[in-house]
C-alpha cells in the first residue's frame, strides 16, 4: 500500500516543504519539495531521531540511526539511515529536492514518521572531512530549519 508523508520546515529565514512518497514497504522513498531562504551552495539534509521541537530544532536529537552506524554519504554502505546528504541552493536561495532513498521507509523499523527533517547552515562533508564531527554529523553546522514528518493525505 502506498504511503505519503510531509514535513513543513520552519526557521528564522529558511522555510520549506518536503514530501515523502513510497509505493510499497520495499520500494525506495521519493523525497521531493523545495526549501527557500538558504545561502547559495550545499546544505546538510538529514532525518533526525525525534519529532520533538520543544526547544527548536535542537530537540530533534541526533541523526536517525536505528542500526548504530557512523555518519556517511547517502550512497555509502555505512551511514545513518537519516543521512540524505546535501541539498543545493542556487543564487536565489532555493533548493529543489529530488532524492530517492533506500534506507528510510514510511513503515517498519526504519520508519521516519514522527521524526524530524533538518536542513543545516553548512555542507555535510559526508563523513570524509576529517573533522572530529565528520563521522557523527558531517560537520554540517547549525540547524537553520526543521519540521516534523507526519502522514499526508493520499
Ligand atoms: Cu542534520
Ligand atoms: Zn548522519
Amino acid at each position: 500500500m502506498p504511503s505519503k508523508a510531509v514535513a513543513v520546515l520552519k526557521g528564522e529565514v529558511v522555510n520549506g516543504t518536503v514530501f515523502f512518497n513510497q509505493a510499497d514497504s520495499k520500494s525506495p522513498v521519493a523525497v521531493t519539495g523545495e526549501i527557500t531562504g538558504l545561502g547559495k551552495g550545499l546544505h546538510g539534509f538529514h532525518i533526525h531521531e525525534f519529532g520533538d521541537n520543544t526547544n527548536g530544532c535542537i530537540s530533534a536529537g541526533a541523526h536517525f540511526n536505528p542500526l548504530n552506524k557512523v555518519h556517511g554519504a547517502p550512497d555509502a554502505a555505512v551511514r545513518h539511515a537519516g543521512d540524505l546528504g546535501n541539498v543545493e541552493a542556487g543564487d536565489n536561495g532555493v533548493a529543489k529536492i529530488n532524492i530517492q532513498d533506500k534506507q528510510i521507509s514510511l513503515e517498519g523499523e526504519n520508519s521516519i514518521i514522527g521524526r524530524t527533517v533538518v536542513v543545516h547552515a553548512d555542507p555535510d562533508d559526508l563523513g570524509l572531512g576529517g573533522h572530529e564531527l565528520s563521522l557523527t554529523t558531517g560537520n554540517a553546522g547549525g540547524r537553520v530549519a526543521c519540521g516534523v514528518i507526519g502522514l499526508a493525505k493520499i
